[in-house]
């Protein structure tokens, strides 16, 4: 058995919910879920659910989803769920005005509705959802989670107890990082990626392409960075520093055929993918492919260790822009999403301090030192993307130079409070991804005897349910700067599909419930009663979750 695996099983077993108690659990969700007089138990918490007369309808292989044309995409993705979990064929009909059949699931696009607002009706005249485009297809992950798990018997069709919701999102950005550099994961297991954060209403998928251990994305302009970069040697083992090393050849890249096909599936699910390329530091995995990238040529290697690497772009040379922008002019050629992030992170400063290059760079500029240099790179990056009509998104550190005011932050240090707070006073906007709650590569309790990120302490599922985006330093008005937040699944340490999903859940439910729920409406007491349902829907999706209690530390 792998060594995860074997982690996985008995640390499972390790824990008191035994087969038989998860059976029972089970069997109780899908009765109080039939009983329509009760509240449905989605997740994240609906921002309201009105009181109706008890009494269910009935979706059978002879039902018809009736939509509006420009809604067509969420009519098509409940068909597909209706069929691959429930086995029933639904009809659908892409017209809303064609006559004859009334249809009994009803999409209807109403574009004055906000953005991501919906309603859903359930009631003796079938089911109506309304709402704005993207609307309407949260109105169908809320009517997914209605329906009964297990799911029954086809024949007897799926039974949705009578509702009426009002929804909507808190806020714009809902994110979900997955480092595809650290560990690199196949095509199709970034689609389940997406479907997780459809499942979750998040709309954002940040894919971490490049960093020291591996090049994850195809370069037509650079072969190398595929053909050098991709791959490293081996690497280390347990827990940094480590405790040797494997030896195993580790590593791959994503085509740009393969990225549009994501990139088309997330669409399709209302997610933006959104690609990462690290600058200026985190770049050995690129000057291992060119040497000329870096300020003493080298040789380098792709790392094989975790930690950031001294050896960074070097800043000084005109060749290392050139290389950026024409790599960047690839990555938005395939995709379309108008956030690019460039990383900006932990840049060690060595390397440019003793580069004849850049401290000419330094001096032609009339820039204060290296950290001045670091801004300098930073801006013009900003200015090339902002050319093509796209907007930056650093992490915290790229605040330190004098950025342009459409670059939105990433805070990830600390609870993000700090660079929250100095993201907004300099007139930007932030989107909140603190290592304090948001970071699922750290354990999710101390009971786990997981190989697990350790430079953060535990990150328990009810810290990341109790994370607040908007701290209380905030002043009135200045709370609008925040687009969101976002959870991030770091790799070094998650090396298999079944331990990034381990990882990720269940505290990515929690996550959505921050980022999309009204904060009134959150309650940790009535969100472990929905969980039990939430992890009985785990099960029906296939999805590897952490089983520890809700309340461990
Ligand atoms: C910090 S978050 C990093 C990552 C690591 C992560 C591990 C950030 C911008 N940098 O490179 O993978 O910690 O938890």
């Amino acid at each position: 058995m792998k060594e995860i695996e074997r982690f996985y099983v008995t640390f499972s077993m390790k824990l008191k919910r035994t087969p038989g108690v998860i059976l029972a659990i089970l069997l109780a969700g899908s009765i109080t879920q039939n009983t329509s007089s009760q509240e449905p138990s989605v997740i994240p918490v609906p921002a309201s659910i009105h009181e109706v007369s008890p009494g269910t309808c009935l979706i059978t292989s002879s039902s018809t989803i009736l939509c509006d044309t420009e809604v067509e995409r969420s009519a098509l993705y409940l068909a597909g769920y209706c069929q691959n979990f429930y086995n029933l064929d639904l009809k659908m009909i892409a017209n809303m005005n064609s006559g004859k059949d009334p249809g009994l699931i009803r999409m209807v696009s109403d574009p004055e509705m906000d953005p991501g607002h919906y309603t859903l009706q359930v009631s003796a005249d079938g089911i109506v959802i309304r709402g704005s485009g993207e609307g309407i297809f949260y109105g169908v992950q809320s009517l997914i989670q209605m329906m009964p798990v297990p799911p029954i018997h086809h024949d007897s069709g799926i039974r949705i107890a009578y509702v009426y919701l009002e929804d909507g999102p808190r806020f714009g950005y809902r994110g979900m990082l997955l480092d595809v550099s650290r560990h690199f994961f196949s095509i199709d297991f970034l689609k389940r990626y997406v479907d997780f954060a459809a499942w979750h209403k998040l709309n954002y998928l940040h894919l971490h392409l490049t960093d020291d251990q591996g090049w994850r994305i195809e370069s037509r302009k650079y072969p190398l960075l595929n053909e050098i970069g991709s791959w490293r040697e081996g690497t280390m083992k347990g827990i940094w520093p480590g405790t040797g090393n494997d030896s195993i050849r580790h590593g791959g890249y994503y085509t740009r055929e393969q990225l549009s096909d994501l990139i088309t599936y997330a669409q399709d699910r209302y997610v933006t993918v959104v690609p990462e390329i690290e600058m200026p530091g985190h770049a050995l995995a690129a000057l291992a492919s060119y040497s000329w990238l870096g300020c003493t040529g080298g040789p380098y290697r792709v790392k094989e260790t975790w930690g950031a690497g001294q050896d960074v772009f070097c800043a000084g040379k005109e060749s290392t822009y050139e290389f950026l922008e024409e790599v960047l002019d690839e990555v938005m050629e395939i995709f379309p999403s108008e956030y690019i992030h460039i990383g900006g992170d932990e840049c060690p400063k060595e390397r440019w301090e003793n580069c004849a290059a850049c401290q000419e760079r330094i001096k032609a500029e009339g820039l204060n030192g290296e950290d001045e240099l670091q801004s300098y790179l930073i801006e013009r990056i900003e200015q090339f993307i902002r050319s093509m009509g796209r907007t930056l998104i650093g992490w915290d550190e790229i605040l330190e130079g004098g950025i342009t005011q459409e670059t939105v932050v990433m805070s990830w240090r600390g609870d993000g409070e700090q660079g929250c707070l100095e993201a907004v006073r300099t007139g930007h906007r932030v989107i909140l991804s603190p290592s304090y709650g948001f970071y699922l590569d750290y354990p999710q309790t101390s009971r786990e005897d997981s190989l697990a990120a350790d430079w953060g302490g535990v990150t328990s599922l009810s810290k990341t349910y109790h994370y607040e985006p908007v701290n209380d330093k905030l002043k009135p008005g200045e709370a609008g700067y925040i687009l969101g937040g976002q959870a991030n699944v770091w790799t070094e340490y998650i090396n298999n599909e079944a331990k990034a999903e381990y990882m990720t859940f269940p505290r990515l439910s929690a996550v959505s419930e921050v980022l999309w729920s009204p904060s009134g409406a959150r309650n940790w007491e009535h969100f472990k009663e929905r969980l039990e349902l939430q992890y009985d829907r785990y099960s029906l999706w296939g999805i590897r979750f952490n089983p520890a209690h809700p309340d461990w530390e």
